[in-house]
């Protein structure tokens, strides 16, 4: 389909009737929205007949790549044989077995997971999950959370609350009480004359101020992602995450995983927290545990906070389609090809270091402040000073500006704010990590122009 009027037509009755997520309605209404038709690998196509790398998996999300028949085949199969029993009443159903076990071997130490449809949903279980946790250990007043400020944990009032985004907070009267926010490790933005090493400490033992100023007998839990995602890619200081975990454990915190983009590969381990080396007592997953092929996510229990809450009756919490049966079979033939293909090592040692290579050249652009990469997450900090890690009085937009011109020349790149992100399928190929990092520089390019003639710089 390569019909312009046929486009237009199509984006007419999806502005009509279709609410999108964190949108400009307006805006995007009056420009049009992508209607993307079909995908095959990294590329996608849209209704306007264009093939569009994408340097973004989706949304965080499409590790294996479009067009896998094996995972089609595997939900298909199972629509027919069972397409949905609950696991509400004493019942469970074949790919709920299967998919538990897998998911218990793949995270040593993790003994049980419960599912949700969602990773926001996974934290919502993890508020109440914790909360019920601390009660049956006898200590009913440890319910309050740290987390940090610019973190993204979901869009429900649990995921929104836990999640450090002002503008989301703003709109909904978030968060709810009992969440703090701390200090986020974004050496590039927040550092200030710190080396990165010294940043670390300092926002690590923010977590440890804020414990001791609620009083570590109201506190439940910290959560963290890893790798902060939608904030930026922001890998902290290597010394941030063993520090945070020395605090947490001190004070008896629990400690959560948000998982549910570093995980089931996408920093070149299982699952970010190896990737930094620390132990979580609680991990969130969605997005690769199907790469996005169908809904699906959940809570990872470590074996400790397991035991307390199996021997502690009925935990109150689910959704209809908590295991949905045919979500968790896309989600074993997914990390079946996972394992198969030997992606994550592909990712640890082959293509993420390829990637990585060519990208941090991109540091050199002058535009380009920090190019960063672990895995296949990466970043790149648009600034008009390199020197002076200064950031432009317009951040939102310039992030927009490069964005779009890359679009412009076939590749998808996320902005957020001034930090371009990038996190491809892992099964790119080296030709196809060139085309990435070149479309990018040349976006880049387009953005000095553009800049310059707005006279930003
Ligand atoms: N935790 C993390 C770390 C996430 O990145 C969620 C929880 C929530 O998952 P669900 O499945 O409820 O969306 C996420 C989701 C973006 C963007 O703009 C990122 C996410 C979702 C939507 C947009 O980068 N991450």
């Amino acid at each position: 389909m390569n019909d312009l009027s046929t486009l237009a037509a199509l984006q007419a009755r999806d502005a009509r009737h279709h609410f999108h997520p964190n949108t400009d309605m307006a805006a995007l209404n009056a420009e049009g929205t992508r209607v993307i038709v079909r995908g095959e690998g990294v590329w996608l196509h849209d209704a306007a007949g264009r093939r569009i790398l994408d340097g973004f998996s989706g949304l965080w999300n499409v590790a294996v790549g479009y067009g896998r028949r094996e995972i089609a085949d595997a939900a298909y199969q199972q629509l027919l044989e069972l397409p949905f029993y609950n696991t509400f009443f004493r019942s469970t159903t074949m790919p709920v077995i299967e998919l538990s076990e897998m998911l218990g071997q793949l995270a040593p130490g993790f003994s049980k997971v419960f599912f949700t449809n969602s990773g926001s949903e996974g934290n919502d279980t993890i508020i109440r999950m914790v909360r019920h946790y601390w009660k049956l250990r006898g200590q009913p007043k440890k319910s309050a959370f740290i987390a940090r400020h610019n973190a993204y944990h979901g869009s429900t009032v649990g995921g929104a609350s836990l999640g450090g985004m002002d503008y989301m907070h703003k709109q909904g009267d978030l968060p709810i009480p009992g969440v703090v926010h701390v200090q986020q490790p974004w050496w590039w933005g927040e550092g200030g004359d710190m080396s990165p090493s010294e940043f670390g400490l300092f926002a690590a033992r923010q977590v440890g101020v804020a414990i001791d100023r609620l009083g570590a007998e109201n506190v439940g839990a910290f959560i963290g992602e890893p790798i902060q995602g939608a904030g930026g890619v922001i890998m902290p200081p290597d010394n941030y995450w063993p520090e945070v975990e020395r605090i947490c454990r001190e004070r008896d915190v629990l400690i959560v995983s948000d998982e549910v983009i570093c995980g089931f590969g996408r920093t070149g381990a299982w699952f970010g927290c190896e990737h930094y080396g620390f132990k979580p007592d609680l991990m969130t997953f969605a997005k690769n545990v199907t790469s996005g092929y169908l809904p699906l996510g959940g809570v990872m229990v470590s074996d400790a906070i397991a035991e307390v809450l199996t021997a502690g009756g009925p935990f109150w919490h689910g959704f209809t389609t908590s295991g949905h049966p045919v979500c968790c079979a896309a989600g074993v033939a997914n990390l079946r090809i996972i394992q198969r293909e030997g992606l994550v090592e592909r990712v640890r040692d082959d293509i993420g270091p390829y990637l990585k290579a060519r990208w941090t050249q991109l540091g050199e652009h002058p535009l380009v402040g920090e190019a960063r990469m672990v895995g296949l997450l990466g970043a790149l900090e648009l600034t008009p000073d390199k020197g002076a890690r200064a950031k432009f009085a317009k951040f939102d937009e310039v992030g927009s500006i490069c964005r779009d011109f890359a679009y412009q020349r076939g590749l998808i790149l996320r902005a957020t704010g001034g930090t371009m992100l990038t996190a491809p399928p892992y099964i790119l190929s080296e030709g196809e990590a060139d085309i990435l990092v070149n479309t990018a520089r040349e976006a880049l390019d387009d953005t000095v122009v553009e800049l310059k003639k707005r006279g930003w710089l």
